[in-house]
């Protein structure tokens, strides 16, 4: 068995889940933070059968695409004059980050 964890942009999350659970997959779905951007992202939790990944990551494919996001930076003069300039980056986020982990065991109870 393996556990895929997929990091999708929120605005993909709702139809990623509604096909995964019609195609029959169990899914849990975080609300998560990236790091970087400090902004809401999803994470969810797929556990599959060796045989379904490709089919799990064909369907995220389907469904997450890459968008550009702006994020406001501090100047790089800001420590040498004390005045902090803002100004803006752009910043391309995936469409997904997929993680594929072993599972060592799986139980239900
Ligand atoms: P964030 O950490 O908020 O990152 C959002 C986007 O900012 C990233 O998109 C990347 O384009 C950029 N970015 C991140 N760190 C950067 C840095 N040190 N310098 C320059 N640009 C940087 P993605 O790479 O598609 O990542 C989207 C989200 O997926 C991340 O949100 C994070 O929540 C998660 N993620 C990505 N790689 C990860 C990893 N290796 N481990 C854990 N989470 C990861």
């Amino acid at each position: 068995m393996k556990l895929i964890i997929a990091i999708v942009q929120d605005d993909d999350a709702t139809d990623l889940l509604e096909i995964l659970t019609e195609g029959g997959f169990r899914v849990t779905k975080l609300a998560t933070t990236g790091g970087f951007l400090r902004a809401g992202n999803t994470t969810l939790l797929i556990g599959v059968e060796e045989d379904d990944v490709d089919e799990v990551i064909a369907h995220i494919e389907d469904v997450c695409k890459t968008r550009n996001q702006i994020i406001t930076t501090p100047s790089s003069v800001a420590s040498s004059t004390g005045v902090y300039m803002p100004y803006p980056v752009e910043v391309e986020v995936g469409g997904a980050n997929i993680f594929v982990v072993d599972v060592d065991k799986f139980v239900k109870i």
